[in-house]
């Protein structure tokens, strides 16, 4: 019989990959792991409690929020404000970053960006949702931290992981030394490990994309389009079009059996939708960790540079021969429009 490695273990086991650890990561991804428990504990009776539908309010996007959303949202941020380890918390709920004051946070070094229920329309339909999370270290070495320690480049992340909420609920994360998951054992209550050392394959056949724009895509995605649905035997095509709702689903599914997820610029919103501190940049960080690659159709995601805690990108992001096939769709039909100021050259769209 193989001993069961549960999660807490394994990040201990692991705590020695970084140099002189104090173990004060190891604790933060606790905490996380804590309240991911707490929420599929909740999703997983929002059909039988008063949970589901809409709590009337919206977040600083103007989307609304369900009751999910806000119940998760306080419950990362409560295991983030007692943790101690954590000095700032970003998230997709809440309009400005949040200060963690506590005596017991005054030390603390890290900052998490979190999207904490990705895909939420899913819940009343009971499909999957996630949760995606983003851990940087304040580079401020005294004093509280400020908003620039939060706008770090996506290179800059020391760990990033998501929460899959599906058939059984999953635990992946990275902290850029490969990427590793772990399914809850309901019986014991624990993440255990069973996804050791994942890799997206080099190449794929799923396409994800919501194909209800496709009127408003630029020509690069379309034409991509086109060309994942032509008959081409030795490629492999057609590939099948699959897509959830939830990035994180889509994005797990993809990264198993291989795949690109593209969310890109459409006519009426030209930066895309998906945010670039909370969903783009943990989530490329964990592709590109497994082998894969995510772009914004010309540029690494994790490169990009990051102006606002709110701020939108295009995203290509799986396995990575898929993306770059997609990049060059997009540089041969929908070159980059760039203007010169005394700046030098820069990107206008
Ligand atoms: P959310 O975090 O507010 O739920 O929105 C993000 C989600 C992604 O998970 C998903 O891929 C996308 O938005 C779906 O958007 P659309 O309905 O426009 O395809
Ligand atoms: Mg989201």
């Amino acid at each position: 019989m193989t001993a069961v490695r549960t999660l807490g273990q394994f990040i201990i086991e692991r705590q020695n990959d970084f140099p002189y650890a104090k173990g004060e990561l190891s604790r933060l991804l606790r905490d996380l792991a804590i309240a991911a428990k707490i929420v599929n504990r909740e999703i997983n009776k929002a059909g039988l409690v008063d949970i589901l539908g809409e709590a009337g309010t919206t977040n600083v996007q103007g989307e609304g929020q369900k009751k999910l959303d806000v119940y998760a949202n306080e419950q990362f941020i409560a295991a983030l404000q007692s943790g101690g380890e954590c000095c700032i918390v970003v998230s997709e709920e809440n309009d400005e970053h949040i200060y963690i004051d506590s005596e017991i946070s005054k030390d603390a070094k890290y900052i998490v960006a979190i999207d904490p229920l990705d895909g939420s329309s899913n819940i009343d339909v009971n499909v999957g949702v996630g949760t995606i999370f983003s851990i940087y270290r304040r580079k401020s070495t005294d004093g509280k931290a400020t908003l620039d320690d939060v706008l770090q480049k996506g290179t800059e992340q020391v760990a990033a992981g998501y929460i899959i909420y599906g058939s059984s609920t999953m635990l992946v994360y990275t902290t850029g030394k490969g990427v590793n998951g772990f399914t809850l054992d309901p019986s014991i209550g624990e993440f255990c490990l069973s996804h050791p050392d994942m890799a997206i394959p080099k190449d794929g056949v799923i396409y994800s994309i919501n194909e209800g724009y496709y009127t408003h895509f630029p020509d690069g995605v379309k034409k991509y389009i086109k060309y994942c649905q032509v008959e081409d035997k030795p490629t492999n095509r057609p590939y099948t079009s699959r897509y959830t709702g939830s990035m994180v689903a889509d994005l797990h599914r993809n990264m198993i059996k291989g795949g690109i997820f593209i969310y890109p610029s459409t006519a009426s919103s030209i930066k895309g939708k998906l945010r670039l501190v909370y969903e783009c940049n943990p989530m490329a960080f964990i592709i590109e960790q497994a082998g894969g690659f995510a772009s914004d159709g010309y540029k690494r995601i994790l490169e990009l540079d990051v102006k606002e805690l709110h701020q939108r990108t295009p995203i290509f992001i799986g396995s990575e021969n898929m993306v770059r096939k997609a990049e060059e769709f997009m540089a041969s039909f929908s070159p980059q429009k760039t203007k010169k100021t005394f700046e030098g050259t820069v990107q206008i769209q």
